[in-house]
C-alpha cells in the first residue's frame, strides 16, 4: 500500500515537472488579444463625455475588478482610533519631526492596531504633501533612526534583511534605507509615511485567518467570500486607514497625498488609489503581473503563475483566468484608468523582465483615452521611450536602467512629477 502512494507522488512529481511554468520573454511570442474598451460600456454604449466615465463606466469598471481580480473591501461598521505614541521634533539631526500614530481598528470581532511611521520637514511652516507607501520588512528597515519603534510582526524569511525566525532583529534597521531617500524627500519639502504591510496582512496563506480579514467575517464566515478581498485588498485598505488619519492631522495636505508603492506593494498603491480617490496622486514602482502590465500578454509573470505563487494575493475568482487571460473582463490598463484625472506615474526597469515593462507601458498608454477625455494630457508618447528618459503627461512613465528595485532615480521622476502637479506649493 504505501507502495503504491509513494509511486503515485513520483508520478504526480514527473507530471509537474513536464508542466513546470516557463516564462515567455520573446516577443514574437505575445499572444494576439484584444484589450477591453474603457470607454465602451458593458451595455455596448460609447462613453462619450466624462459625465457618462464618472457616473457609469467608472463605477462599472471599478466593480469588474472587484469581482475578478482583487475582492470587495468591506464596508462593514468599524471603529477607528487615533493614538500618537511618540514625536521627536528634532529627528533626523534636527532636520525632521518624526511621530509614531497607531490606526486602532476595532469591529464587534475584534481589533487591530496599524503602526504609521511619519517623517515631515522640520522647518514647515504649514501643511506638507505626503508621500506615503507600505514597507516590506518593518518601519524600523526604512531608516537607521534609533528612535522608530520595531515591529514584532510575522515577517517573510530575508536574512540579507535582518529578519530572524520570521521576525525582525535590530539587524533589520535601517536594511531597506537605500529605498527610502527620506533626506532628499524632505529637502523638497514633501512628508513621508509608511506602515509595515504585515500589519494589515502578513505576506504568506493562512486561510485568512490573521490580520483584518477576521474582523470583517459574517458570524458563521471563515474566509472571504471568491468576490471578497484579499491580501493585496487588505494592505490597499490599510492605506486608506493612513488617508483617514491625514485628514486629521493639520501637519498634512490631506489634499496632496501621493501613494506609492514598489512591486507587490506596488500593485497594492494602484488598487488603493483606484479605490479611494482621496489620494490625490498614485505611483507604480516595477508593479509588474496583477499591477501596471497588461495581463494579456502574458509575458514574464503570468496571472496562473502570481496565483499558484501567490494564492492569497487576489480573489478566488481571479483564477478563474489562469491560462485563460482572454476571458477576464478587464485588463490593467482599466486600472491605471480609474485613478483618471488624477495623476498616475508608471515606472518599469531595464532588467526587470518579470514584470513585463512594455506590457506596464502599454497599460500607461491605453489608459491615455479615459485621461483624454477628461480633458488632460494623458501620456504624451506614441512610442514607449528609451531607457531613463521619462515622459511625463498627467499620466507619467519611465523606464529606467538596471533591475528590479526603487532607486533614487525613481525617487526624482516621483518627487518632480508631485511638484508638477501639485503647483507650488512644495518648494522647487
Ligand atoms: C515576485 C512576484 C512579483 C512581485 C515581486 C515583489 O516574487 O512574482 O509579482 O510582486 O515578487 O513583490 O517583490
Amino acid at each position: 500500500m504505501n507502495v503504491k502512494v509513494a509511486a503515485v507522488s513520483v508520478w504526480m512529481l514527473v507530471v509537474g515537472v513536464a508542466v513546470a511554468f516557463e516564462a515567455n520573454y520573446d516577443e514574437s511570442k505575445v499572444p494576439d488579444y484584444t484589450l477591453p474598451d474603457p470607454l465602451v460600456l458593458l451595455n455596448g454604449e460609447a462613453v462619450e463625455d466624462a459625465d457618462t466615465w464618472t457616473g457609469k463606466r467608472r463605477p462599472e469598471i471599478l466593480r469588474l475588478f472587484e469581482e475578478h481580480v482583487y475582492g470587495r473591501t468591506p464596508t462593514g461598521p468599524m471603529d477607528l482610533h487615533f493614538e500618537v505614541t511618540s514625536t521627536d521634533e528634532n529627528a533626523l539631526d534636527g532636520t525632521a519631526v518624526r511621530k509614531e500614530v497607531t490606526l486602532l481598528v476595532r469591529t464587534e470581532q475584534g481589533a487591530l492596531p496599524i503602526h504609521l511611521l511619519l517623517y515631515l520637514p522640520g522647518d514647515a511652516e504649514e501643511a506638507v504633501p505626503v508621500f506615503i507607501g507600505l514597507n516590506f520588512y518593518g518601519n524600523q528597515t526604512i531608516n537607521p533612526d534609533p528612535g522608530i519603534t520595531m515591529s514584532t510582526q510575522w515577517m517573510r524569511a530575508n536574512a540579507d534583511m535582518g529578519i530572524v525566525d520570521h521576525r525582525a532583529t535590530e539587524a533589520s534597521r535601517g536594511a531597506a534605507a537605500r529605498r527610502w531617500p527620506i533626506d532628499m524627500i524632505l529637502e523638497r519639502g514633501f512628508g513621508l509615511a509608511t506602515i509595515y504591510c504585515g500589519d494589515m496582512d502578513p505576506d504568506y496563506h493562512d486561510g485568512f485567518q490573521n490580520g483584518v480579514h477576521p474582523l470583517f467575517y459574517d458570524d458563521d464566515q471563515e474566509k472571504p467570500a471568491p468576490d471578497e478581498w484579499g491580501t493585496i485588498g487588505a494592505w490597499a485598505w490599510g492605506l486608506s486607514r493612513a488617508m483617514d488619519y491625514f485628514e486629521t492631522d493639520p501637519a498634512i495636505d490631506h489634499d496632496h497625498v501621493a501613494v506609492m508603492g514598489h512591486s507587490r506593494l506596488g500593485k497594492t498603491s494602484l488598487w488603493a488609489g483606484a479605490q479611494d480617490e482621496r489620494f490625490a496622486l498614485v505611483i507604480s514602482n516595477n508593479s509588474g503581473c496583477g499591477g501596471a502590465a497588461l495581463s494579456r500578454r502574458a509575458f514574464g509573470e503570468t496571472v496562473a503563475r502570481i496565483n499558484t505563487s501567490f494564492p492569497h494575493w487576489f480573489c478566488e475568482n481571479f483564477n478563474r483566468y489562469n491560462n485563460n487571460e482572454a476571458e477576464l473582463p478587464v485588463d490593467q490598463h482599466m486600472l491605471i484608468a480609474l485613478m483618471a484625472p488624477r495623476p498616475v506615474y508608471v515606472a518599469s526597469a531595464e532588467h526587470d523582465a518579470w514584470a513585463d515593462p512594455r506590457g506596464e507601458f502599454l497599460a500607461a498608454k491605453h489608459a491615455d483615452p479615459v485621461y483624454r477625455l477628461l480633458g488632460t494630457d494623458g501620456l504624451p508618447v506614441e512610442e514607449m521611450p528609451g531607457i531613463n528618459e521619462p515622459v511625463a503627461g498627467t499620466i507619467g512613465y519611465h523606464i529606467r536602467s538596471g533591475r528590479h528595485d526603487v532607486t533614487d532615480y525613481d525617487w526624482e521622476q516621483y518627487l518632480n512629477f508631485a511638484e508638477k502637479h501639485f503647483g507650488n506649493r512644495c518648494r522647487q
